[in-house]
Order: structure tokens, then C-alpha cells, then sequence
């Protein structure tokens, strides 16, 4: 038998959602030490982001069936094919991988999961404890899914709402300005009984149930949408931003020497960094219009682009911009934006990326491409003031290079600038002594650990 306390985490193996996890679980296990985290996840994704927390006794790894049966092959469906073999496999992987933990480690006291593996709410209902979820694409997204039934009555669904694009979410205050193009496609447009649908569904009728939702986000980001989950979660709690929260995770190998790069900028806030994430990238003739407008503005640039986008580039365009440009498969991102030569981000407006962003006081320009990340795209540039909606969706070449020209030269980018080192103070004060973030980590522990 092991220690009293036993927190199961069961995590969702895709794109980045497994990493913010175990970087919650770091945090929490360092200073619970006396109780064993058993981290439920694919061995895949496992061997990915076991780093983050490989060097703590009271973390052990547990790895749960992916649901690919042995000789399948692949449909070539993208990574929806994956999840929906995963969500099959759901929840026989997870009680088989359970049930090794609970013979090492004793008797679970409280579920953490990503907020995606709704089933871990029955799961905690079944064995009389907590359920704790962290919601990694952040509380717009929880909005929306919170009130995918409304919208469903008011919007219509399929051809019924895209013939509604255009309206504002005016049943949904807290997500203005928000249209109904912005929604995750699952909510109205993309087939609405799909599996993946299904369950972002499922998880939203779950969210109530949950002792406590946790973000990696922090008090002051967007009010309207924390104040309005304040009243509808039986806890609220931003606990974030994760790579700003001690105990942080061992730095990431800058490979690629991308920090000694920047150190060398002439200027501050005078490099682009450009990233899509862990799951999209813009189709070939986008990304070939946004390298042409980055080089027509004349911009140093620093690019995460996996090797298998590279070949979309321009002809030459290494080659040409080699005195003012790197293309790296991965770049250390919070370290590069926290940086001071970096200036404007090309994000997708992954909740990860757009909180590390902010975090860092540096201005983004948005290219969304699924979930809550044309929420995000429309609230970082109308509320915030702290972004530029590429136009209609799309990168080209002249809007890339006036985005850049405006938000590295003009005085309107300027304003951008002191509006996101205004929330950058902000993030700092929130994790601080006696900031929100710091206040809402001790309630979280208090029900880990009631104890405590
Ligand atoms: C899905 O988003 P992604 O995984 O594509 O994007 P982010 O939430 O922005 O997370 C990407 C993370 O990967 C890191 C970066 C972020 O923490 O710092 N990273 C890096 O370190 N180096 C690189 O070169 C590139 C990235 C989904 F598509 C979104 O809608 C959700 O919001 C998100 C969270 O659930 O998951």
C-alpha cells in the first residue's frame, strides 16, 4: 500500500492538452507530498511529456490503450480518426490502467482529469470522491460547450445556422462580440452527433458536477466569461498562467538555439514569432502568402514550423531571408515570448498559446482554425485590443505585411503593446503572494487534500 492520499489523473492524449495537465500535477504534487499522483495517459503522449514531472517520486506513470487494435490501419481521417478510436477504447482503458495504480498506490481519493474525459466524473461518482477537471482550451470554450443546448434553440443547427453566421451571440452576453461563425464547429455546424460532438456534449452537462474547474488562465484575463462560470461551476478556479507558477516544469532544450538567435535582435520588439500549435497548419498557399508578407515587411522572424510544412515555403525564401529569419521544428515558445527582441506573435490562438502570449506583453496576430479559437481571435482584438483578426479568416500576403508593419512601427501597435504588458502585470499579480492565482491554487489543494 502506498500513501493516503492517491489522486488519479486521467489526461486526453491530443495535441497539447496532456502537458498543461501534468504541469498542474507537478505543481500540486510538490507540495502534497505525501500523496501519489498516477498519471492515466497513452504511452505515446506519455513518453512526449514525462519530463515534466519525471523527477518526482510521488508522480508514477500509468499507460492506458490508445484503441488502435492490434494491424489497423489507418482510414487516413487526420487526428479526428484517432480520438474517435480513443473514445471507443473509453472507459475500459482507463479502469484497466486504474486498477494497476489502485495495487500500487491504494485507494483513489479524488479524479483530476482533463475536462475532455467527461466519463471521469462517473468514475469519481462510482468510487465516492472529488472530481476535479481542468479545462485546457479555457473558459470561452467551457461557455460555449455549457450552452451548447441554447444555442442549438436559438441558432438551429447546420444549414439552419450558417445561414446565421453573421449574428452576434446575444444569448450568450458574456461571449460578445462573438458571432455564431466563431463557435467551435462542433456546437452548430459540424455534424452534430459525430463522436467527438458527442462527447464535447457529454462533457458540458458534466461541468456542474465537478467539485472544481481549474484553468490555466488567471483572474482579469477576459472578466465577463470567469465572472459569468463563477455562478454556474461549483468552483471557478484559474490557477494560472502554468509557466509563470513555481514549481516550474525543467526548461526546454533550446536546440535549435533560438534564445542566443534573439539575443542578438538589434532591437527590442522587433521579431515575429510565428506558431500554429500542436494540431493545424495553414493549408500550402496560406502558409506560402504569410512567409511572402513576412518578408515583404522586412520583419526578423523566428518560425516554429514542423518539417513536413517546410517544403510549402516559397522557393528560396530561406535562402533570401537567412540574415533575418529562423525555421525551427520547435522552439522553447514561453521562453522566446517572454524574450524582449519578440514583438508580435502568428499564433492559431490555442489557449496555451494565446495566456503565453499575454503573459509576455506581446500583441498577436489571429489565424484561427478550430475549437474556441475564433472566440479567442474575435475577444483579443475587440476587447482586449490586444490582437489582429487575420481578414475573412485568411493570411495573405499584403494583410500579413501591414499587421506587421502596424503592430512593429505604427503608434497603434504601440497601444497593443501597453495593452498586453497591462495584462502581463496583471498575470504576474495573480500568481504573486496573496494573488488570485496563488488564492484559487490553495482551494484547489484544499480539495485534494481537505487536510491540507
Ligand atoms: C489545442 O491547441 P494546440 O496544442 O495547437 O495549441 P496551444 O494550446 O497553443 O498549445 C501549444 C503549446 O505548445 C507549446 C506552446 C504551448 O504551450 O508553448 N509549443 C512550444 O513549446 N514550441 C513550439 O514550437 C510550438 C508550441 C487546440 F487546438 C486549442 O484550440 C486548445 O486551446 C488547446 C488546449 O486545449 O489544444
Amino acid at each position: 500500500m502506498g500513501s493516503t492520499r492517491h489522486v488519479a489523473v486521467l489526461a486526453f492524449p491530443f495535441g497539447s492538452h496532456a502537458a498543461p495537465l501534468l504541469n498542474l500535477v507537478r505543481k500540486l504534487a510538490t507540495v502534497e507530498l505525501a500523496a501519489t499522483f498516477s498519471f492515466l495517459n497513452t504511452p505515446k503522449s506519455n513518453a512526449f511529456v514525462a519530463s515534466i514531472a519525471a523527477d518526482l517520486p510521488n508522480v508514477r506513470f500509468y499507460d492506458v490503450w490508445d484503441g488502435f487494435e492490434d494491424g489497423y490501419v489507418p482510414k487516413g481521417r487526420g487526428p479526428l480518426e484517432a480520438i474517435e478510436l480513443f473514445i471507443k477504447a473509453m472507459p475500459g482503458n482507463f479502469r484497466e490502467a486504474l486498477s494497476k495504480a489502485v495495487e500500487a498506490a491504494g485507494e483513489v481519493t479524488c479524479v483530476l482529469s482533463d475536462a475532455f474525459i467527461w466519463i471521469a466524473e462517473d468514475m469519481a461518482a462510482e468510487m465516492g470522491v472529488p472530481w476535479v477537471a481542468l479545462a485546457t482550451a479555457g473558459p470561452a470554450s467551457v461557455t460555449a460547450h455549457l450552452y451548447t443546448d441554447l444555442l442549438r434553440e436559438t441558432f438551429g443547427t447546420g444549414e439552419e445556422a450558417k445561414a446565421k453566421l453573421e449574428e452576434p451571440l446575444s444569448c450568450l452576453p458574456c461571449l460578445l462580440p462573438a458571432r455564431v461563425r466563431d463557435l467551435p464547429h462542433e456546437i452548430l455546424m459540424a455534424e452534430v452527433n459525430s463522436p467527438f460532438a458527442r462527447l464535447l456534449h457529454g462533457k458540458a452537462a458534466k461541468f456542474p458536477l465537478a467539485k472544481a474547474v481549474v484553468f490555466n488562465s488567471f483572474d482579469g484575463l477576459d472578466p465577463p466569461i470567469l465572472n459569468h462560470l463563477k455562478t454556474k461551476l461549483q468552483k471557478c478556479l484559474p490557477v494560472g498562467p502554468f509557466h509563470l507558477t513555481a514549481p516550474l516544469a525543467p526548461p526546454e532544450p533550446d536546440v535549435h538555439g533560438c534564445l542566443a538567435w534573439l539575443d542578438a535582435a538589434p532591437s527590442p520588439a522587433s521579431v515575429v514569432y510565428v506558431s500554429f500549435g500542436t494540431v493545424m497548419s495553414p493549408p500550402p498557399p496560406e502558409l506560402a502568402a504569410l512567409a511572402e508578407g513576412i518578408e515583404a515587411s522586412g520583419a526578423r522572424f523566428l518560425w516554429s514550423l514542423r518539417d513536413a510544412a517546410r517544403g510549402n515555403l516559397p522557393r528560396g525564401f530561406a535562402e533570401r531571408t537567412r540574415d533575418r529569419g529562423m525555421v525551427v521544428g520547435w522552439a522553447p515558445q514561453t521562453r522566446v515570448l517572454q524574450h524582449p527582441a519578440v514583438g508580435a506573435f502568428v499564433t492559431h490562438c490555442g489557449w496555451n498559446s494565446m495566456v503565453e502570449s499575454v503573459a509576455s506583453g506581446v500583441p498577436m496576430i489571429c489565424r484561427p482554425f478550430l475549437g474556441e479559437q475564433m472566440m479567442m481571435s474575435r475577444i483579443l482584438e475587440e476587447v482586449m485590443g490586444v490582437g489582429l483578426a487575420a481578414k475573412d479568416g485568411v493570411l495573405t500576403r499584403d494583410g500579413v505585411e501591414e499587421s506587421l508593419d502596424l503592430i512593429l512601427r505604427k503608434p497603434e501597435g504601440k497601444t497593443m503593446r501597453e495593452k498586453a504588458e497591462a495584462l502581463k502585470q496583471i498575470a504576474e499579480d495573480a500568481v504573486g503572494e496573496g494573488g488570485s492565482s496563488t488564492r484559487n491554487f490553495r482551494t484547489l489543494l484544499k480539495i485534494i487534500n481537505p487536510k491540507a
